[in-house]
């Protein structure tokens, strides 16, 4: 941070917080309120950027992955959801293992390392089926990293074939799963659970079954679905949880904060949050939550340009390039289903930012892997171009 910066900071009313920040202090539930009612969130994003920078420098990670949503037959009857439909409805449906194989080899031509796999809380799916489809993933991809079935959809199996989680996520890691993207969260309070999804289970489950998987070896996402009937108090109680349980573990990766999309669901009437709400979501991630490494701007929820100017607001990663995504998009997403690989450096370049391909649990590859192995300094931070002037550079 500048020392302009840290006067503007100080002059916008943040300098306790500061303070904390920068002597590397653990904030408090206040302080988080706070940030969130700060009418300067430039103020805000610098502090999340300082934080980011630390951390990370001036890299920015991306991921080459697809995206595929085996069912949208769901039991939950969540009210938030654009995507479920009930077994009976014409447009329901269920994903083949040799679906999912078909998917996959449509896209052998791209070097995608991560198939991210979610779906609807079905019951007439049997263990072996969600067996099947990891085994065939990596039939056709033997080294694909397969990040699949959200902590509530492991809990519906479980429940469904009468074992405990813990052996559910063990028998779909002997069949190749490789860790468990962060869905399912919403909002881990009461509130949240008994007005928008009493159909699933509540906090205090999805938080013991995400330590589980830390501790079979399974690192795990945690996301933040806001928006709708939460208080500013319950997203800062959802972090706390989450700050808890990742001093006990370690195992979480990213957080990702998730803004809630009304279109086509029963809280069509909410309007959408907004931009601005988008970036602050983002640094108070960053800012609350000092145990996690990475925060995720999730660009397909986002859009690429609000997920760019995120990387000065807290996040370091993008997540992928992602084929056809279907959970957004019903619920009113306007992003392309897609962004190629130049696409997805030119987004990170633009923003200042240094691109660095990584797999699912966050280690450099490709030409990024070349770069020396130290601190989060490793990648210095870039200075913010304009894109004008780099495109006015003169020709060598
Ligand atoms: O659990 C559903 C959310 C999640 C809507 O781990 C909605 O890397 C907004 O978990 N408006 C699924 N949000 C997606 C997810 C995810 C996404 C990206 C990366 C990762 C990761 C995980 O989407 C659901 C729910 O919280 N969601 N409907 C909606 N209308």
């Amino acid at each position: 941070m500048t020392p302009f910066q840290e006067r503007c900071v100080e002059r916008s009313g943040l300098g306790a917080i500061l303070g904390k920040v920068l002597a590397g202090e653990r904030l408090s539930a206040a302080d988080g309120m706070t940030l969130y009612v700060h009418p300067d969130l430039l103020a805000v994003g610098t502090l999340a950027n300082e934080v980011r920078e630390r951390r990370h420098g001036g890299v920015a990670y991306y991921i080459i992955n697809q995206h595929i949503n085996h069912t949208n037959i769901c039991v939950a009857g969540c009210k938030f959801c654009a995507f479920y439909r009930t077994a009976r409805q014409s447009d329901a449906y269920v994903l083949s293992v040799e679906d999912v194989e078909r998917r996959m080899r449509e896209h052998l031509d791209k070097p995608i390392r991560e198939i991210h796999m979610v779906g609807g809380v079905n019951p007439e799916l049997p263990l072996g089926y969600y067996q099947d489809v990891i085994r065939a993933m990596k039939r056709v991809r033997p080294d694909v990293h397969v990040k699949a079935f959200t902590i509530v959809e492991i809990a519906a199996m479980a429940e469904n074939f009468a074992m405990t989680p813990e052996d559910v996520m063990r028998r779909l890691q002997e069949a190749g799963l490789g860790s468990i993207p962060g869905g399912g969260a919403e909002i881990l309070t009461d509130h949240a659970h008994q007005v928008l999804f009493r159909g699933k289970i509540d906090h205090r489950a999805w938080i013991e079954i995400a330590k589980t998987a830390h501790r079979l070896g399974l690192r795990t996402n945690a996301t933040m679905m806001y928006g709708h009937v939460e208080t500013l108090e319950e997203r800062l109680d959802h972090m706390r949880l989450l700050r808890e349980a990742q001093d006990e573990t370690g195992g979480f990766m990213a957080f990702i904060p998730l803004a809630f999309h009304p279109e086509n669901t029963r809280l069509s009437h909410l309007p959408r949050p907004s931009a601005a709400d988008e970036l602050r979501n983002l640094a108070v991630g960053r800012l609350m939550l000092d145990n996690f490494a990475h925060i995720k701007a999730y660009w397909i929820m986002m859009t690429p340009r609000v997920a760019q100017a995120g990387l000065h607001f807290g996040a370091d990663d993008l997540d992928g390039t992602v084929v056809t995504e279907e959970i957004y998009h019903r619920a009113g997403s306007t992003s392309p289903q897609m962004i190629g690989v130049p696409e997805m450096i030119g987004l990170i370049e633009e923003a200042g930012r240094t691109p660095v391909e990584r797999d699912s649990l966050y280690n450099p590859v490709g030409a990024a892997a070349a770069l020396p192995p130290s601190g989060p300094r490793a990648v210095s931070p870039s200075p913010v171009k304009p894109i004008a002037a780099r495109e006015m550079a003169p020709q060598a």
